[in-house]
């Protein structure tokens, strides 16, 4: 299982960030695990696969979509009629490029849609990091829009910072507040978009600590929130009355010497309600979070035939 779980210590470590690129990464290590499997038959491959998924699912708590990823892979397997490795090797390749194939679809309507709601002279917010959120707004520039953009640093690990940087290359204006500012600049911003890690069957989103905070403002000093993410990004385990899980990371990422005694926490995600969002920008357009799931079934109905097995 070396490279499942060199993958897997990677994600851990937060060398990929993100939930696109967790999600990728661990699609393309099971398939090269499987290149190197020494299974003998049908019984232990599939065996193997399911241990690499629970070495992938253990990395990070709240990645849906890497766990939709992963099931559509392991479901595909198991329906399919494969004999030998080689066979399962050839399968598995090929599935896997499919599920790439419209990843790369989903993101470029996402690409199309979003920047079309970046119009000339607009301000936009972001907070973190998200690959979606940048695509967009690098879509939006390379169509020839001026906008700016004010980015969080988001403590507590400076996700903004790589926000910014690929801003500034692909020549937008861009300024950086500490999180604390969001309420004192959102006066001054037109839009608020942030990408997402999870979307309930209730519409509402999980993002990156201090989101809902930022959602809050924008409410109150009435600025629109959308939201800019794939639907693999839907957890179905949700539908089942599960409550997504908060991933609470290392104490030392807020304080690496902190005195003893001092209890510190860091929940690395929060929940976004649907009240306070005006959209969900994602491959099939942009649509109230309230008809969420519709959309999922339009879109991926096998996440929601077998998503929440396993
Ligand atoms: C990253 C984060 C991002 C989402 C969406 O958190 O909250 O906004 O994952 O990213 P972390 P993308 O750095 O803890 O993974 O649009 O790239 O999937």
């Amino acid at each position: 299982m070396k490279k499942v779980m060199e993958a897997a210590e990677r994600i851990r470590r937060l060398e990929v960030q993100g939930a696109t690129n967790v999600a990728l990464t661990a699609v393309r290590a099971l398939v090269e695990q499987m290149k190197v499997s020494r299974a003998r038959d049908r019984a232990s491959a599939l065996a193997e696969i399911a241990k690499a998924r629970a070495i992938l699912f253990e990395s990070r708590e709240t990645e849906p979509f890497m766990r939709n990823a992963i099931r559509y892979i392991e479901w595909r397997m198991r329906e399919a009629d494969w004999r030998t490795v080689e066979e399962l090797q050839d399968l598995i390749q090929g599935v896997s490029e499919e599920l790439l194939k419209g990843f790369r679809e989903a993101r470029r309507r996402i690409a199309e849609v979003g920047s079309r709601r970046i119009l000339p002279g607009t301000r936009v917010l972001t907070h973190c990091h998200s690959s979606a959120v940048n695509l967009v707004l690098r879509e939006a520039r390379g169509r020839g829009v001026e906008f700016e953009v004010v980015c969080t640093e988001t403590r507590p690990i400076y996700q903004g910072r790589i926000t910014a940087r690929e801003l500034l290359e692909a020549g937008i204006r861009t300024t950086m507040i500490v999180d604390s500012a969001v309420r004192s600049f959102m006066k001054e911003v037109d839009l608020v978009v942030v990408g997402s890690d999870a979307i309930t069957s209730e519409g509402n989103i999980i993002n990156k600590i201090g989101t809902s905070l930022i959602a809050l403002a924008a409410q109150e000093a009435r600025v629109p929130f959308y939201v800019i993410t794939e639907l693999l990004k839907f957890d179905p385990q949700t539908i089942h009355g599960d409550f997504e899980a908060i991933e609470e990371r290392s104490t030392a990422e807020v304080w690496p010497d902190a005195p003893e005694g001092l209890a510190i926490r860091n929940p690395a995600f929060d929940v976004t309600r649907r009240d306070y969002i005006h959209g969900i920008i994602c491959e099939e357009g942009v649509i109230s979070p309230h008809s969420i799931l519709e959309a999922v079934r339009r879109r991926y109905p096998w996440i929601l035939e077998y998503g929440a097995s396993a």
